[in-house]
């Protein structure tokens, strides 16, 4: 499928109106997540995509009618990204210092064919939108329509060697562009990762745009991870190296603090984080809060990865 993602400068007005997209994003949302989608026209800008984009079947979206995504402006001002500041409003605010291109992904160990991969290389890969819900281990959670491509994709062309059975991520780690750094909150740089079986699921998106639109920066720009059945952690943002590994590799929060920060960290009412309970949550923009689902809504697709596991021991 034909995929165009013009850099801001490169796009005339002219060429990509609101209107253009509001059409081709209804076909993908129903009723009210429509009517949200117009209510946020006014963000359309430059920078928009100018594509239309597919759900492939085999990827169950998040039902809009009783899952109404969330408003942009809401997953774009109450954000995680602790290289701009711990505070949710820190990213939004910070993150217009990131440099997004020129960018490159290196990714290498067991694999047959290393590479290091451009970010208008990884943009020609072929673009979906998919409506997922983010969940975060403190109680709060999203619906957004993510614009990319399954990180099988990019795996595949790489050729994972037998050794290969983890994958390890890694993010940008520049304190001169990411002010976060110059404070000791995590082990940075930021790391995560992923057993090769998840990696390859093909629910696990690697993201370049959302709602129609470029990847804001407070948002993982130019290209993070999405683990839809796992909590908001495990989605990386503004990835720079991949490594494929034999031993399942150190992350992040779980250095911080392993006993609140597995390495799986599945969504998963019935384990408590040691700080907050998992049974519910809260979606940004409502009041009330509803029930957390097993593996986020996503068991139909992902539980089979987990069979005969214990998932208390392995949170
Ligand atoms: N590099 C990096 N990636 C990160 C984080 C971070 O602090 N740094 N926070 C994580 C957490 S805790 C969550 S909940 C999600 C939030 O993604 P969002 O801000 O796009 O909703 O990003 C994840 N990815
Ligand atoms: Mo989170």
């Amino acid at each position: 499928m034909l995929f165009k993602f013009p850099t801001p400068s490169q796009v005339r007005e002219d060429e990509v109106t609101p209107r253009d997209l509001f059409l081709t994003r209804r076909s993908l949302m129903a009723g009210g997540a429509a009517a949200m989608a117009l209510g946020s026209l006014p963000v359309w800008s430059g920078n928009a995509f100018a594509a239309s984009f597919q759900v492939p079947t085999t990827i169950k979206p998040a039902d809009p009618k009783f899952d109404p995504t969330t408003p942009m402006k809401s997953a774009t001002t109450y954000n995680n990204f602790y290289e701009f500041g711990t505070g949710k409003g820190d990213p939004a605010e910070n993150a217009g210092t990131l440099k997004t291109r020129p960018w490159e992904i290196a990714i290498g160990g067991e694999v047959a064919k290393p590479m290091t991969i451009g970010i208008e290389d990884m943009l020609k890969f072929p673009m979906e939108e998919r409506i997922y819900r983010l969940r975060c281990v403190e109680g709060w959670s999203m619906v957004i329509p993510w614009v990319g491509f399954s990180l099988a994709e990019l795996l595949k062309r790489v050729e994972p060697t037998g050794n290969a059975k983890y994958v390890a991520f890694q993010t940008l780690n520049d304190p001169k562009q990411m002010p976060g750094l110059r404070s000791w909150v995590l082990d940075w740089p930021y790391t995560e990762g992923l057993r090769l079986d998840e990696a390859m699921h093909p629910l696990t998106l690697l993201a370049v745009g959302m709602y129609g639109e470029v990847l804001p920066n407070q948002n993982g720009a130019p290209i993070r991870l999405v683990v839809p059945w796992k909590y908001g952690f495990k989605s990386i943002k503004s990835i720079v190296r991949i490594t494929l590994v034999k031993d399942q590799p150190p992350t992040a929060w779980n250095k911080s603090q392993p006993r609140e920060y597995g390495f799986y960290s599945n969504v998963n009412p019935e384990v408590d984080h040691p700080r907050w309970s998992q049974a519910t949550e809260r979606r940004v923009g409502e009041f009330s809060r509803r029930k957390t689902l097993p593996f986020n809504g996503y068991a139909e697709e992902v539980a089979s990865l987990y069979a005969g596991m214990d998932l208390k021991a392995n949170y």
